[in-house]
């Protein structure tokens, strides 16, 4: 088993930016276009204005094993794709038994959760809140606000992460813009 000594990783609040990332993922408008409501807008936007940054993470690099603690930042750009807000594609944990703890570092945004016997939860974040994901909940995140809504994140190494069953399905509720503000509302299309 490698032994990993202690370390610290400075994070600019405002951008998510980590001193030293071990990587770093970027997720496109191109890479994600059929996870919105609006797929037509998405692929309006995709035509006429070209490909766009939807969100960023930068994490430590850690093994994938028992008992270490991957943590990483978010950082989701303001805006949206037709009525529907930038939001992350979400995910189960492939360990369903896997939980995780969030923290609002900047910006404000929405945290959409379900299980797969039907249960949803949407709650806000701004900076200070700490959101604790349980286990077995789909977890996906939104930014309903006018600048970056950024975030911290830490889970058990195993927990591994399952796109599939979200990508097949989306999730039951939808952020979505109506009367000036974000709204909660139910997904036609959820199967
Ligand atoms: C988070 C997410 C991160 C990006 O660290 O992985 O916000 O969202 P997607 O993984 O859905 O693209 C987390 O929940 N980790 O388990
Ligand atoms: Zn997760």
């Amino acid at each position: 088993m490698p032994h990993i000594v202690p370390f610290v990783t400075e994070i600019d609040m405002n951008s998510g930016e980590l001193s030293a990332p071990g990587y770093v993922i970027q997720r496109k408008l191109s890479d994600m276009a059929t996870m919105y409501i609006d797929e037509a807008a998405a692929r309006r936007i995709l035509a006429e204005e070209g490909d766009r940054l939807i969100y960023e993470v930068q994490g430590v690099a850690l093994p994938a094993e028992e008992g270490q603690i991957p943590h990483c930042t978010t950082r989701i750009l303001a805006g949206r794709i037709g009525e529907e807000y930038h939001m992350t594609k979400g995910h189960y944990h492939a360990r369903r038994e896997q939980g995780e703890v969030y923290f609002g570092l900047s910006g404000r945004g929405y945290l959409v959760m379900q299980t797969e016997t039907g249960e949803t939860s949407v709650v806000e974040m701004v900076a200070g809140s700490a959101a604790y994901v349980p286990p077995y909940w789909a977890h996906r995140t939104v930014n309903v606000g006018a600048e970056d809504f950024v975030f911290f994140s830490a889970w058990e190494a195993r927990a591994s992460h399952d796109y599939g069953a979200i990508e097949r399905a989306g999730f039951r509720k939808l952020v979505l813009l109506r009367n000036g503000k974000p709204a909660v509302l139910e997904n036609p299309n959820y199967s």
